[in-house]
């Protein structure tokens, strides 16, 4: 008795589940092209981290086209939850403006296209910047050699974000990278001489692209002899640890416009090797289907 009386409450809860979800699925409609993008998005456009460069970037451009009236918002979430939402709306072909760059496997996982930035306000194309502490080229020679040889290509660096994003473990990932691209590493080790148990430690975000140069680098460390530490923070203390002498790299600066604040912050407390990659891009972006969408200005 007790038994089927479970049941029939069970059964009840899932009728009304579905009554909700299919209320809730219907209730964002799907992409309108004779309507106004601002208000099919309640102006709102989807963000990260608050933290994260691209977030001010995206404040500058707000003001800069307009979208700072009372109407318009940033929201700061995370990347999980953003590139979440965005896979929703696209399966529902509902509209969405997000925070965008490349090189992401969003990019490859869904229909993007950038919009057109005619203000130049995410900056053209942008580099990631390798950043060791001061004192390193003295203190770790060979450490310092690798991390100022070490540079790739955005594909290549797709290519692990994309097997971590299928479930591999990002180590795992990195060290099949550098076994298919051996040559390519070797020419980052050529010559420089293995250490024995001296210690390194790597800072980053635990950004999909971080987390894949973060352990591509790593490895390579590893290979060296080294004993590699790399410790996940947010953007800002990701700068001071460098700064501060607290870590003794890092190769996530995405500059010069993204992390450029930071960058201007801590002037003269760190050394810039330059950029391990070069060609990454950031800015607004939206699904393909949208089609009478193409540059920020389209937004209002
Ligand atoms: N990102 C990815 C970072 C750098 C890497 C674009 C989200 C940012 O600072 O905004």
């Amino acid at each position: 008795m007790r038994k089927n009386h479970n049941k029939f409450l069970l059964a009840i809860a899932m009728f009304f589940s579905v009554i909700l979800l299919s209320g809730c699925g219907t209730k964002l409609a799907a992409y309108n092209p004779h309507e106004s993008v601002g208000k099919q998005i309640n102006y709102t456009i989807t963000g990260i981290e608050a933290g994260a460069g691209i977030m001010s970037s995206t404040q500058n451009a707000m003001k800069a086209y307009g979208l700072n009236n009372d109407k318009w918002q940033l929201q700061t979430s995370s990347t999980a939850a953003m590139t979440s939402t965005l896979g929703k709306s696209i399966k529902n072909h509902q509209p969405i403006v997000v925070t965008g760059w490349t090189p992401h496997w969003m990019f490859t996982k869904y229909n993007l296209k950038f919009l057109k930035d005619p203000k130049n306000v995410y900056g053209k194309a942008e580099d990631i910047h390798t950043i060791v502490r001061r004192g390193l080229k003295k203190d770790k020679p060979e450490a310092y050699e690798m991390l100022n040889r070490f540079n790739w290509k955005p594909a290549q660096m797709a290519d692990v974000m994309l097997k971590v994003n299928k479930g591999e473990d990002p180590h795992k990932a990195a060290n099949d990278w550098i076994k298919a691209n051996q040559k390519q590493v070797d020419t980052w080790t050529k010559g420089i001489k293995h250490v024995h148990g001296q210690s390194i430690k790597l800072t980053y975000v635990a950004w999909d692209s971080e987390i894949a140069s973060t352990n591509v680098v790593a490895n390579v460390l590893r290979s060296l002899g080294y004993k590699v530490d790399i410790q996940a923070m947010e953007v800002q203390p990701l700068w001071a640890s460098i700064a501060t002498n607290a870590a003794d790299g890092m190769v996530s600066a995405w500059l010069p416009t993204t992390q450029g604040l930071y960058y201007k912050d801590y002037k003269g407390k760190f050394v810039d090797l330059g950029a391990n990659l070069h060609g990454a891009r950031v800015g607004l972006a939206v699904p393909t289907y949208m089609k009478n969408v193409n540059s920020i200005g389209d937004l209002k």
